[in-house]
């Protein structure tokens, strides 16, 4: 079970991309996008839909095949597991500012450092900074400082595959996904879930909503008592997408909030 589930993080960092669903029309690159057969736009899908453009500002896309979030606006917050350690590093590419990759309007900066979370071993702990070569003058997704909104329903985003199995996507997904708390958790994935330092959300009965391949390091996030978007996890692992049974698991932000503030005011942000 250990290596399943470090495969499916190693494979994610390697390459592809990805946001979410399930059951999408086979052997479509962009299934979400497309009409269905019944003739409705994919909108109806289990699964995933498409973000309109500037719904989700904060969202970058790592040229790792990655997710990210702004943190500053030259710090992208992702997961330890979608970089390969700390130091300076000027091969990651970073672009923002569209749903659409292939938009020539999309945003981009190169990276210049790298801090992946200090101890990070490959359980738990699944955050690291990724500082930019430039400003990205889009607006930046705020990190939660205590675990009050861990709870309710979130929001998850990315880029990544519509399946398991499936390829990344051109257009962003997004999907909501509810709270599992950690006793439930744990009684899908045992001791390979890091109480505390992670946590989890999706459909436990039916699965069929999650994030997937090449949404790693991607926020999921929720609007706070004030209605501001707020970050509250880093997608990290699961075994399979969308599987009954099998949430997914996040990296519980809250708990690194300290960490992750020191480590950016390290990077000069
Ligand atoms: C991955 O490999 C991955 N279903 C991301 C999220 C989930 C599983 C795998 C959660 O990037």
């Amino acid at each position: 079970m250990t290596n399943h589930l470090k495969h499916l993080r190693r494979a994610t960092a390697a390459g592809a991309v990805a946001l979410a669903a399930f059951s999408l029309q086979p052997g479509s690159a962009f299934a979400a996008s497309e009409p269905t057969p019944r003739g409705e736009v994919g909108t109806t899908v289990v699964g995933g839909t498409k973000a309109e453009q500037g719904e989700f500002p904060f969202m970058v896309r790592l040229s790792m095949g990655c997710g990210g979030s702004l943190y500053t606006k030259d710090i992208v917050l992702t997961a330890a597991h979608c970089v390969d350690g700390s130091g300076p590093n000027t091969g990651i590419t970073a672009t923002a500012g569209v749903v659409d990759l292939e938009d020539p309007a999309a945003v981009s900066a190169k990276s210049t450092e790298v801090l992946q979370a200090p101890g990070y071993n490959g359980k738990g702990r699944d955050w690291a900074l990724i500082k930019l070569d430039k400003p990205i003058d889009l607006p930046t997704l705020p990190i939660a400082a205590d675990d009050k909104l861990n709870d309710g329903e979130f929001d998850i985003a990315g880029w990544g595959a519509d399946k398991e199995g499936g390829s990344q996507q051109r257009y962003l997904l997004k999907a909501k996904v509810p709270y599992i708390d950690d006793a439930t958790c744990q009684s899908a994935y045992g001791d390979e879930l890091t109480p505390g330092e992670e946590l989890c959300a999706g459909l436990l009965d039916t699965g069929g909503v999650d994030t997937c391949q090449g949404d790693s390091g991607g926020p999921m996030f929720r609007k706070d008592e004030a209605g501001a978007w707020t970050q509250v996890g880093i997608v990290s692992w699961g075994e399979g997408c969308a599987r009954p049974g099998k949430p997914g698991v996040y990296t519980e932000v809250s708990t690194f909030a300290a960490d992750i503030k020191q480590a950016a005011e390290g990077l000069g942000g």
